[in-house]
């Protein structure tokens, strides 16, 4: 299940993948989805700890979580099992800005640390990144082949990104999530 929410500064952004399969796995997935939507305006480390109580006794979850903030032009973000997740930036090329390109790499990926929410809680460090208009984010759980952080682009429109990937990296061996965003900037 995924969760893309608009908040003060920004948006939240979460794949989740409910531990296990069937109607447990499910309900676990959506308490998280929930817990999320609740605590939206929070920081990736409390939301974290939020889903974790509210998942106790249950299969619980993993969950890669991406906060961004329009006012700064950053985003946080980190992985808690194995939902993986890529930043592909925007090529500059042919790109008209007003401000200097900061020195990034085209591509990053999220920090992974191993657990899982309800049952056992890692290290929370998540990393924070400046991002441009126009970066794309993927987030993928584990039903989607890890290559499909190669064919990510920050041209194709995220809808259309979000299906080709799916179509092209899905393993067939679980259920898969691809939920990609574009990031836009403060709106004036
Ligand atoms: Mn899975």
């Amino acid at each position: 299940m995924h969760v893309v929410q608009s908040v003060s500064r920004g948006a939240l952004v979460a794949a989740v993948d409910g531990a296990g399969h069937g109607s447990e796995a499910a309900a676990a997935a959506r308490i998280a989805v929930s817990t999320l939507k609740d605590f939206a305006g929070e920081g990736i480390i409390s939301l974290l700890r939020a889903c974790h109580q509210r998942l106790k006794g249950t299969r619980g979850a993993v969950m890669s979580l991406v906060s961004f903030d329009g006012y700064r032009n950053e985003m946080m973000w980190l992985g808690v099992g194995n939902v993986a997740g890529m930043l592909r930036r925007r090529s500059s090329q042919g790109c008209v800005t007003d401000e200097p390109r900061r020195e990034n790499s085209a591509s990053e990926g999220i920090a992974l640390r191993g657990g899982i929410v309800g049952y056992r809680l890692p290290l929370l460090k998540p990393a924070v990144l400046p991002v441009s208009r126009g970066d794309t984010v993927a987030l993928a759980t584990d039903g989607i082949h890890p290559d499909f952080v190669r064919d990510l682009d920050s041209e194709t429109p995220p809808r259309e990104l979000a299906a080709r990937l799916c179509a092209k990296y899905s393993t067939g061996r679980d259920d898969g999530l691809v939920l990609v965003v574009r990031y836009l900037g403060w709106s004036k």
